[in-house]
């Protein structure tokens, strides 16, 4: 691999800015990969500015920022080899580093449970070894997926129809006949505008931050899966740190894991906002919205337990669905 003048100065100076500016404050060196002020890094940007208001004197985060600062697909592998200490992504931007990452989405039980049956341990543990990571939190699990379309449909076929995805909708729109394009969510703008896609898969809450709304015609009817945008600390940072550090981010990462209870609202009002900008849901029949849902289930375990027979197969018991 041949490092880049960018990729080897970022490295220098995390190994600088991650080592203590004085015996007790650390620094640390965070991305997200979502763009600053957008819908899934405003947790995450309000959990920085807590952890550097709590942890004044102790650790200290210094935000970068978003996919200007490293592309969202490269994340994943900026937090492996500690180009940066801390990240904001999600599980679908480092299937290639893990492709268990990919089942994140169908771990749908409230957080609280999946503490109890052991998920969010056995989770951690894949992140240790795959992605040289330590787990922090989950957010935004109460969220749903939906397919945005800039054509009609009467059924849940995409046959002929051009779908922006990332892993997260691959396996279900390939299944019902559409050709999946996977792009960042920086190019789904451009790609709807030029028609390259007909639609694109994206949470039911977002659309607004980077102009979608005035492409997008229609929303498909049911929401399936559950986000995952997670915060991620590279290991050996994470080992480096003291008790009292650690402490504050554990701290300021439940507080954030408990932000997710504003999401009910904010689903519900993002729905109502995208009426009012002329957004159509496309409903099927609630025995159609049935097959679909199982369907988006059945073919995303399949492709993951494919990929990773053993950790899937885990993760599949440990979801119960
Ligand atoms: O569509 C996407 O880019 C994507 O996979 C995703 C995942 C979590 C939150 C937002 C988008």
């Amino acid at each position: 691999m041949r490092l880049s003048p960018t990729t080897i100065a970022l490295a220098l100076s995390t190994a600088l800015a991650a080592a203590p500016a004085s015996a007790q404050e650390v620094t640390l060196r965070g991305v997200s990969s979502f763009a600053e002020g957008t819908q899934f890094s405003k947790n995450f940007e309000r959990f920085v500015e807590k952890v550097n208001q709590d942890g004044k004197g102790v650790i200290k985060i210094n935000y970068i920022g978003g996919p200007r600062a490293v592309p969202p697909f490269e994340v994943g592998n900026a937090v492996r080899t500690r180009v940066v200490d801390i990240a904001n992504v999600t599980g679908a931007f480092y299937t290639n580093l893990m492709p268990e990452a990919d089942a994140f989405k169908l771990l749908d039980k409230p957080l609280a449970e999946q503490r109890r049956n052991g998920t969010l341990e056995y989770v951690n543990q894949l992140h240790n070894q795959k992605l040289n990571a330590h787990y922090l939190v989950r957010q935004f699990h109460n969220v749903p997926f939906h397919i945005y379309l800039t054509k009609k449909i009467d059924k849940p076929d995409f046959t002929g129809l051009k779908i922006r995805v990332t892993p997260v909708y691959r396996d279900i729109v390939q299944a019902l006949g559409g050709t999946p394009i996977t792009t960042a969510p920086g190019e789904v703008y451009t790609a709807l505008e030029r028609g390259v896609v007909d639609g694109y898969g994206w949470p039911v809450s977002g659309i607004f931050d980077l102009g979608w709304d005035k492409i997008t015609k229609y929303r498909m009817e049911p929401g399936f899966y559950s986000v995952d945008v997670n915060i991620l600390v590279n290991l050996d940072a994470w080992k480096s740190l003291t008790d009292a550090q650690r402490k504050v981010l554990t701290d300021a990462a439940a507080w954030v894991e408990s932000l997710d209870a504003e999401n009910v609202a904010a689903n519900k009002a993002e729905v109502e906002r995208q009426t009012k900008a002329g957004i159509q849901a496309i409903a099927f029949s609630p025995e159609a919205a049935k097959k679909f849902l199982e369907q988006a289930r059945e073919v995303a375990w399949k492709s993951v337990i494919a990929r990773a027979p053993e950790a899937g197969a885990k993760l599949r018991q440990l979801a119960g669905n």
